[in-house]
């Protein structure tokens, strides 16, 4: 699941190192790709890619952009009860995620599909809990990708901890934890933050700022770029052009490698922007303006990277159009899937509650059979 020739440096502890683009009053973001698809260099962060593994990327972003897009699809026509949609924050997650090595451990919210789909998550065992028919949908283990978490923040401390372990044992992994702008504001993410500093953890904080907390602006979680919250804590924060897929993997791998060699935590800020909706229950039009999305349609990161390939001859058209039929098929093997999950059993509710059972489930459990078994005999 690793893009492996990438020459990502080892930042500098201070988080003042990415000072590459910094202007006058804007904050500092290390970008390897510009939104007209210009590979520009950064003096802590380099990345070298084969034209076969810049493809990849591109699949990946692309597979990964209409897969979530089916899934809003399913969800208006009935087969889901909700989706929270990737779109426009495909280059922060795959950037991310093809960073990480086999024997790292992810720690997601609720919208990281195109995370999952790097660890090898089959994208249809995303959709089960959407529809309501699982609690989760994959084994954590299989794939060392944790269940999604919808408990805003939680999972930075379930990601601590796990590191935490994972230094104890003495393993060559790190763990990464994902988490939105709003979930900054969490105390959960600020205990992490604590831990994981005096700890030491090899954790990666990875933090897609999408400018929405549902219909709350960053403006309202912090009075300094995200990033710089890090030094408080005492350990390096630095911020992305989270739309730019290669900056994001050269600052994610080099994070992951700082962690893994003992140096501690890290805080990522991708900066990126929600595309559509927060969930499909949501509806962005009350509370921002169509000219704002409009800005950040022109930073597309999947239209960036065709860019630079088209320009440097990296991709014809026989590989676009190959690549938009792989989408076709995995679109209609996602609806398939959907269609036909089956409905569980009722009573799986009270399974997996305790290991070792507990008498007032048991209770609950014999209620709910009891209720059931009600309507069986109204129908008598
Ligand atoms: C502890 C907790 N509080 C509130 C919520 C309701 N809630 C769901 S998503 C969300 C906003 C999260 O925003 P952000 O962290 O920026 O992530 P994004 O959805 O933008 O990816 C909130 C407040 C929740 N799920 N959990
Ligand atoms: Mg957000």
């Amino acid at each position: 699941m690793t893009v492996d020739s990438t020459a990502a440096r080892k930042p500098r502890r201070s988080s003042k190192r990415a000072g590459a683009k910094k202007a006058a009053g804007e904050p500092e973001l290390v970008q390897l790709l510009t939104p007209e698809g210009d590979r520009v260099e950064h003096p802590d962060y380099s990345i070298d890619l084969s034209p076969e593994e810049l493809r990849g990327l591109y699949r990946d972003m692309v597979l990964t952009r209409r897969f979530d897009g089916e899934a809003t699809t399913l969800q208006r026509q009935g087969e889901l009860g909700l989706w929270a949609s990737l779109l426009g924050q495909e280059a922060a997650q795959i950037g991310s995620g093809r960073a990480t090595r086999d024997d790292d451990y992810v720690f997601p919210t609720y919208r990281e599909h195109g995370v999952a789909w790097c660890r090898g998550v089959d994208p249809t065992n995303l959709l089960g809990m959407f529809r309501g028919v699982n609690h989760g949908g994959w084994d954590p283990n299989e794939n060392n990708f944790h269940l999604y978490t919808i408990v805003i923040g939680s999972q930075a401390l379930h990601a601590t901890g796990y590191a935490m372990g994972v230094a104890k044992d003495g393993a060559d992994s790190a763990v990464i934890a994902y988490f939105g702008d709003g979930a900054s504001s969490q105390g959960d993410v600020a205990e992490a933050f604590t831990f994981a500093a005096v700890y030491n953890a090899p954790v990666v904080f990875f933090c897609q700022n999408n400018q929405w907390a549902i219909s709350e602006p960053t403006e309202r979680q912090t009075r300094v770029p995200l990033y710089q919250r890090a030094q408080g804590y005492g350990f390096p924060g630095v911020r992305v052009d989270g739309n730019d897929v290669l900056a994001v993997l050269a600052v994610t791998k080099a994070a992951l490698e700082r962690a893994r060699s003992g140096e501690g935590p890290m805080l990522i800020e991708a900066f990126t922007y929600r595309m559509g909706a927060h969930t499909t229950s949501d509806d962005p039009t009350k509370y921002r303006r169509d000219e704002e999305r409009e800005l950040w349609e022109a930073k597309d990161p999947i239209l960036r990277l065709r860019a630079h390939l088209e320009r440097e001859g990296h991709a014809d058209e026989a590989f676009f159009t190959a690549l938009e039929e792989e989408a076709d098929a995995l679109a209609k093997r996602v609806r398939d899937a959907v269609r036909t999950m089956p409905d569980p059993d009722d009573m799986a509710i009270f399974d997996n509650i305790y290991a070792d059972g507990h008498a007032l489930v048991d209770e609950e459990r014999a209620q709910f059979a009891a209720y059931q078994a009600s309507f069986a005999e109204e129908s008598n």
